[in-house]
């Protein structure tokens, strides 16, 4: 079955072709149609953001489609930068920026818990939806290390690791991820749905 992932993310597109690679699915990406609307994300939780991305874009491609809305929640911070993760530090996006401004918040900050959170959406052509979401708990460390991944991965090590996302192969990273955890919970789901 052909499905349209909804997302403008290559980072995020890459680890969901990796992760989905055996599931037989087709995913075609916003690239393969012309005349999508660039979804504006103001809601305030993941959850309704990812919907409202996922139906936009089912119902004007007359796709399935799935989307991600995805973030770092950081305890000591009150769960920011949480769903303005991706415009922490203002627009355009900037992950160095971002990565800059969590370290001088988190200066001298004892409690470094915090979680990665993906919720996965899923909208038949006619805009019904359905999400689930996965998390990963872990710290966020002192300074940036590694190269790989994207966004705050330099700065989060997972819980029972001793390197962060950005360090990892990043084939152990989508077994452990937030994006992994949502994804296998969402083919458990819907595997029948989409087969
Ligand atoms: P789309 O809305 O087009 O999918 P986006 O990058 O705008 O792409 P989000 O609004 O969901 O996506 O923001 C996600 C942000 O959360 C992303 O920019 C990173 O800052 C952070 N993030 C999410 N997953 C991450 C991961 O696996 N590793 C590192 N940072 C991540």
């Amino acid at each position: 079955m052909k499905i349209l992932i909804a997302t403008r993310n290559q980072h995020k597109l890459t680890e969901i072709r990796e992760i989905f690679s055996d599931s037989g699915l087709e995913l075609l990406t916003v690239d393969d149609f012309s005349g999508l609307p660039e979804v504006e994300e103001d809601a305030d939780t993941f959850a309704l953001n990812a919907i409202k991305k996922a139906v936009t874009l089912a119902m004007v491609a007359k796709m399935w489609t799935l989307a991600d809305d995805s973030g770092l929640e950081v305890d000591a911070l009150g769960g920011e930068p949480g769903i303005y993760s991706a415009r922490y530090a203002g627009e355009p996006v900037d992950y160095e920026a971002n990565n800059r401004k969590l370290l001088k918040e988190m200066e001298g900050v004892a409690d470094r818990n915090a979680r990665f959170r993906c919720v996965i959406a899923l909208s038949t052509p006619e805009g019904f939806s359905q999400y689930v979401e996965g998390v990963c708990e872990g710290v966020i460390v002192n300074d940036e290390r590694g190269e790989d991944g994207f966004g705050y991965d330099p700065l989060f090590m997972p819980d029972g690791y001793e390197d962060t996302f950005a360090e990892m192969d990043s084939g152990l990273k989508n077994s452990i991820s937030h994006r992994a955890n949502a994804l296998r919970i969402a083919w458990e789901k819907w595997e029948k749905l989409l087969k």
